[in-house]
């Protein structure tokens, strides 16, 4: 059986990283995490560290080892894709051809846009925030998420965006943790769709690890 390993970023600030992981659990195939502190400038650097795993430096990255044949994956949907390959039987993509080019889109859409959300809301996985002036690129972007959020759920009427939980879920997993912190007003369906991401159990254990980074006052 093949051996993960997921390289990840401070759980309290990596929205990139955790991704991957709510991927990993969903297959409930076993894996280690490596973890590396993201902002540090003494020697080793983040950079220099995260380039004993990937050439691109940049967290997250999953390690396939499968005897002793190592296949280096980076960047966090491509690890998604990958996740999702080689566990057919955790469905996370949906079966409907119509549904999983959607799932596709909100997923490529998240991975690709938002700049304002993630420039002015920033992940701090395990502490309320400040609702900070916000720009009309980032209320407009908000309002896109929701509402796609919104649709999703409608249309596919279902416990995750797409019915099952799938990639589409992981790459707005951030979001979700973003726009509870931040304290974004949303419709009562997509509250009840944030606290089930929030009550699944990767998602706890990455705000038991965010928690412990806010504690030991790495963050
Ligand atoms: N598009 C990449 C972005 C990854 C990324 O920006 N990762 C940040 C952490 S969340 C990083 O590695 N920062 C370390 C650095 O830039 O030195 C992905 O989806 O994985």
């Amino acid at each position: 059986m093949a051996r993960y390993t997921l390289i990840v970023g401070t759980r309290n600030w990596s929205s990139w990283s955790l991704r991957p992981y709510m991927a990993l659990k969903a297959t409930g195939a076993p894996f280690e995490v490596a973890d590396i502190r993201l902002r540090q400038t003494d020697s080793p650097t983040t950079r220099e560290q995260i380039l004993k795993y990937s050439p691109a430096g940049k967290v997250p990255v999953l390690k396939v080892d499968e005897d002793g044949t190592v296949l280096t994956v980076w960047d966090s949907l491509a690890i998604c894709e990958t996740v999702a390959e080689r566990h057919p039987e955790a469905g996370l993509w949906p079966k409907d051809p119509a549904a999983r080019a959607t799932a596709r889109s909100y997923a490529c859409e998240m991975h690709s846009g938002f700049p304002d959300v993630r420039d002015q809301l920033t992940l701090d996985f395990a502490r309320s925030q400040e609702m900070p002036e916000l720009r009309p690129e980032t209320k407009t972007q908000i309002e896109r998420i929701l509402s796609a959020w919104d649709g999703a759920l409608a249309d596919y009427k279902g416990e995750f965006l797409f019915g099952n939980f799938s990639v589409a879920d992981c790459m707005y997993a951030p979001v979700v943790s973003r726009f509870l912190t931040y304290g974004v007003e949303t419709s009562a369906a997509v509250k009840a769709y944030m606290d089930r991401v929030m009550a699944l159990p990767g998602m706890q254990e990455w705000r038991r690890c965010a928690q412990a980074e806010v504690d030991a006052g790495i963050v």
